[in-house]
């Protein structure tokens, strides 16, 4: 039986108190989209069936350069983070898995396997880490480590990416996420050329270790660590990894690792269209990078982005299957907390995209009415899909309102006892 962090009793009285406005709310909904020839129920369902995977570096609170501000009852190792991505999954039932970081998440296989299969959760991709020092290894990544100019430091950084699919292969994962910080800091500082094929030809060697049924995506970041350039830097470098390496390897989009007003969901079509779409970190972002919350500053952006995703689904697009995962760094919430939102919100957009009248879109286009194209896309996302996300958490268990619940559970003041404070330890944004 599979075990629960937070008592069944506890969620049962907290859905209790909310169930009759609920059914109300989405009773009347229910009507509103039954006009718009859209069966509810249809909708429910295919939100329930909607998961999204929990990053283990998530639950413990982030940091900038300048600080990190821990909160009481932090994860002391990755049993104590498996069980915090237990009360997600636990409230909000969109979290059945969770995507490990490798050296961070350490320990032995087994381990990890029987600790996620206690709550019924299970591992996402894989994610290796040559963007800092390990204790006890013998190269430095200082100046790179796929890409680095010394080639015994990129034996060391292609060996732990298959160490990390060593490790993924008991854990029943079937992905491997690589992204790398290389890059420069000055012009001239590295060729830039050189460098792209130093890191392609050590990809091959990653990718050559792939076993058959899993996939590999790369992650383009523009900026940061380092500020100059960087080795894979956009989706346009990330398409060429991709087709370079060959039919198993996919371009995982992060929405922060684009410069502001980028287009991001035109990225997403684009690389749909040539079948290279590997999956997402959703996150948030207003000047930079992917420190925010997902769907906390544009939440239109999100929907727009789900809009191109639900759009291939409906096409049939062969082999479209896009990984879904949060990547964001909470430096001033509850990380639980945020992640029971942020999976919210990626459901919301995910639930608004299937109310988008295709039918009238594409009729929109063929007349090149924009205003009514443009109309019809914001009446799916002004749909207040509220309801619909509560009445599919509660028919799966889950809580009405999550944070609600959690907060009532006294989890964190639990955790908090039982768990010292620890100091250091990366925030882990990548
Ligand atoms: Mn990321």
């Amino acid at each position: 039986m599979t075990e629960q962090p937070i008592t069944a009793d506890l969620v049962e009285r907290e859905n209790a108190a909310r169930e009759t406005a609920l059914k109300r709310d989405y009773e009347a909904l229910g009507e509103q989209l039954d006009r718009r020839g859209i069966s509810i129920d249809a909708i429910r369902d295919r939100v329930a069936a909607f998961g999204v995977a929990v990053p283990s570096w998530g639950v413990g609170t982030g940091g900038t350069r300048f600080a990190r501000f821990p909160g009481p009852g932090e994860p002391r190792d990755i049993f104590d983070k498996i069980e915090d991505c237990a009360v997600i999954h636990q409230l909000t039932r969109a979290t059945p898995t969770i995507s490990l970081h490798i050296p961070w998440d350490k320990a032995e296989p087994e381990k990890l396997r029987q600790a996620a299969e206690r709550f019924g959760l299970a591992f996402d991709a894989m994610n290796s880490n040559t963007f800092q020092d390990h204790p006890g290894q013998e190269h430095s990544y200082k100046y790179g480590s796929l890409s680095h100019t010394d080639a015994a430091t990129r034996r060391q950084a292609v060996e732990h990416n298959l160490e990390c699919i060593e490790i993924g292969k008991t854990l029943g994962s079937k992905a491997l996420t690589v992204w790398i910080g290389d890059g420069s800091n000055f012009p001239g500082q590295s060729d830039f050329a050189r460098a792209f094929e130093r890191y392609l030809s050590s990809m091959k060697e990653v990718y050559a270790a792939l076993p058959d049924d899993w996939r590999l995506f790369t992650e383009h970041k523009m900026y940061e660590p380092a500020f100059y350039s960087t080795v894979v830097q956009d989706w346009g470098t990330n398409y060429m990894i991709a087709k370079e390496l060959g039919p198993k390897a996919y371009c995982l989009v992060d929405l922060g690792h684009h410069a502001p007003n980028v287009n991001i969901e035109m990225i997403v079509s684009r690389l749909i269209q040539f079948g290279k779409l590997g999956g997402f970190h959703f996150n948030d972002s207003k000047y930079g990078d992917d420190d925010l919350d997902t769907g906390s500053v544009d939440p239109y952006r999100l929907f727009l982005v789900f809009n191109e995703l639900v759009g291939a689904e409906l096409r049939n697009v062969a082999g479209f299957d896009p990984a879904h995962m949060l990547d964001q760094s909470h430096n001033v919430t509850d990380p639980i907390e945020s992640l029971m939102v942020s999976a919210t919100e990626v459901t919301r957009a995910f639930a608004q995209a299937l109310l988008v009248d295709r039918k009238v879109l594409a009729d929109c286009q063929e007349e090149n009415d924009a205003l009514m194209a443009s109309e019809t896309l914001k009446t799916a996302f002004r749909t207040d899909v509220g309801p619909i996300l509560a009445m599919a958490r509660l028919k799966s268990g889950g809580a009405v309102d999550p944070v609600v619940a959690y907060r009532a559970s006294g989890y964190r003041a639990k955790a908090a006892a039982e768990r010292p404070a620890i100091t250091g330890t990366g925030g882990g944004i990548v």
